[in-house]
């Protein structure tokens, strides 16, 4: 016995040694695919699996709250072309992190949710397991493709699936449930080597049909006032040179959507941005690179596109957008690198440019407008209001092109879109498609993990108070981000009163509050800012440290206007109004 024993030992040893588990192949998966950054919340069951993921090198984020690490994910799948992924607990965790998920299959964006989930057999049975949901049912109608892993040796294939469809098509969202008892299952580790994939070509180029470029350039060339309106498909696309030649080989004037803006600069010659509503109204043959006509184009049709008969080319991805709004004449189905490259090789081979009348009117317009905004960007008002202070951070924008922005609130969201002119791709990042708020504080930190960019985040105060708490995730991180809180001391405007006089308005906040006291809270550099020179100083000098900082800037809580430029969308009583 005695001498078997030392020798049943050693064998046990070698056996644990070539054995692998959940954990580890998870881990491996990532890595063997690139996928180097997580986005999390821990708890049971995956606290473990954020060390042994940070101790293999992999970079995991911890947030305050799952919906936050989950906009931190999206856009870095909008920055990146990988799915971002959010790591978080079952149930509770997991609903914190659907918003993201879901907010990340409408904007396109590709992302990974991963959950824990409670035992399989309790949860279907439903007998009351810690945290029981069944994740996966749920997920499913709000993302592109919901998968469940159930054993270890699965795991490669279900990591190279989620892959595969968040990046692949039109990008999107997509759920990987994660029950607890698989990430502890053991194999053998040589098998679980081999069972790992590595995506070959995730997002294959789709070549667009030659008939169908060849439509859209007859289209094109019939046009006597061409628009091209670029949306964020073609931000994410990140073929910035071709669409660059493509606009200025064309002559064609362009409207930026709002997170397209800076694929060209914005004072580009061609840019019609200024001079939106002309654009619209008056185009004849509109071409859509990367948007979609929804309700941020009103649906393609009423008082926003004229009495003029418009005719549509749309380049997408995704088939099924064709005609999802209004007749489309001329589609054309690909991805718009494919796409633009064919086009241009199309315009190479012979074209006219639109007629001067068209683009010197647009121009005349656009300059018309700059000018007459221009006096109103310079005020030094004291409270400020929303122009004088956003005029500061455009100069400051300019000066810093590759600073990103991210952005949100009403008239916050609204007023600088319009004001602060972008010089590079890929650099305004905002509500995007649902205009939500809460993505300030997740997309800061995502955006400046990605790029090692400094960040400045534009918030109104009610926008700023969803994800407030992850200032000391920018904090703990040391990230350089710098917040300015535009405090008008409510949502829209900070007059609202209670006619009853019983409670504050529903749409007020405490007045005076103090949000740079929150970035102090935890380390960071709180600023409060009254005028456009201060707004300017505090900005500058946080840009020039790269330390989290936050500057409540002071505007007069009457300065807001309902809902921003989107007061139309509020339906209206009948009562009130008797
Ligand atoms: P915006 O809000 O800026 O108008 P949308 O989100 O409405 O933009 O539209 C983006 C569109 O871009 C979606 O219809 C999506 O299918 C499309 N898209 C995304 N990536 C690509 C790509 N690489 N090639 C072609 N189309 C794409
Ligand atoms: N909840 C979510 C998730 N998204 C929303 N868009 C809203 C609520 C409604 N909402 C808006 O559409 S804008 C806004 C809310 C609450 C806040 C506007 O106030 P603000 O900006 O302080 O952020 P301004 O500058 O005061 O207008
Ligand atoms: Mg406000």
């Amino acid at each position: 016995m005695s001498a078997t024993a030392p020798s049943v030992d050693v064998k046990t040893d070698e056996a644990a040694q070539d054995l692998t588990d959940g954990f580890h192949l998870l881990i491996d998966a990532l890595k063997l695919n690139d996928i180097n950054t997580i986005y999390n919340v821990p708890g049971i069951p995956i606290t473990d699996l954020g060390r042994y993921m940070q101790a293999a090198g992999l970079r995991v984020l911890s947030f305050r709250h799952e919906q936050h690490a989950g906009y931190a994910a999206a856009i870095a799948g909008f920055l990146t072309k990988k799915p971002g992924v959010c790591l978080t607990v079952s149930a509770p965790g997991f609903l914190n992190g659907l918003t993201a998920l879901a907010h990340a299959q409408t904007n396109c964006y590709p992302m990974i949710l991963m959950s824990g989930s409670s035992e399989r057999e309790i949860v279907d049975l439903q007998q009351g397991d810690y945290e029981e949901m069944d994740q996966l049912a749920i997920a499913k109608p709000l993302c592109k493709a919901a998968f469940r892993v159930l054993h270890a040796e699965d795991i490669g294939i279900a990591v190279a699936r989620a892959i595969r469809a968040a990046v692949s098509g039109r990008p999107g969202g997509v759920y990987l449930d994660l029950p607890a008892a698989l990430l502890g299952q053991a194999m053998d580790a040589a098998k679980g080597a081999q069972s790992l994939v590595k995506v070959i070509d995730p997002a294959p180029a789709q070549i667009p049909s030659a008939d169908s470029i060849a439509r859209a350039l007859d289209v094109l060339k019939g046009a006597k006032r061409p628009l091209i309106i670029l949306g964020k498909g073609a931000a994410y696309a990140q073929a910035d040179a071709d669409i660059k030649a493509l606009v200025e080989k064309s002559g064609i004037p362009y409207l930026p959507m709002s997170m397209a803006k800076g694929l060209l600069p914005d004072d580009h010659p061609q840019s019609a941005g200024a001079a939106r509503s002309l654009a619209l109204k008056e185009a004849d043959v509109v071409m859509l690179i990367g948007a979609r006509l929804n309700w941020l184009l009103s649906h393609g049709k009423g008082k926003t596109w004229g009495t003029e008969p418009k005719k549509f080319i749309q380049i997408d991805i995704e088939p099924k957008e064709m005609d999802s709004n209004v007749e489309i004449v001329a589609p054309v189905v690909g991805d718009i690198g494919s796409c633009v490259s064919a086009l241009l090789e199309g315009i190479a081979k012979g074209w006219t440019p639109p007629p001067a009348a068209w683009t010197d009117a647009i121009r005349e317009k656009v300059s018309t407008n700059v000018s007459k905004m221009a006096p109103r960007l310079q005020n030094n008002n004291s409270p400020m209001d929303f122009h004088g202070a956003l005029g500061a951070l455009k100069t400051i924008i300019k000066q810093r092109p590759d600073a990103i922005l991210v952005n949100e609130g009403a008239n916050t969201l609204d007023f600088a879109r319009s004001v602060i002119d972008m010089h590079k791709p890929r650099k305004r990042l905002d509500v995007g498609t649902w205009g939500v708020m809460g993505i300030g504080m997740g997309q800061a930190i995502g955006a400046a993990v990605e790029t090692g960019h400094p960040v400045l985040a534009i918030e109104g105060d009610s926008a700023f108070g969803f994800s407030g708490m992850e200032v000391e995730t920018i904090c703990r991180y040391n990230l350089p981000i710098c917040v300015v809180v535009f405090n008008n001391g409510g949502i829209y405007r900070g007059t609202d009163v209670d006619p009853t006089g019983r409670d504050p308005g529903t749409t007020v906040f405490v007045k005076d509050a103090r949000y740079d006291k929150m970035m102090e809270a935890f380390g960071g550099v709180g600023v409060t800012a009254t005028s456009p020179d201060e707004l300017t100083r505090a900005v500058n000098e946080a840009m020039d440290s790269g330390r989290p900082t936050l500057v409540n800037a002071i505007i007069d809580p009457l300065a807001g206007t309902e809902s921003g430029r989107i007061g139309n969308l509020n339906p209206q009583s009948v009562v009130s109004k008797k």
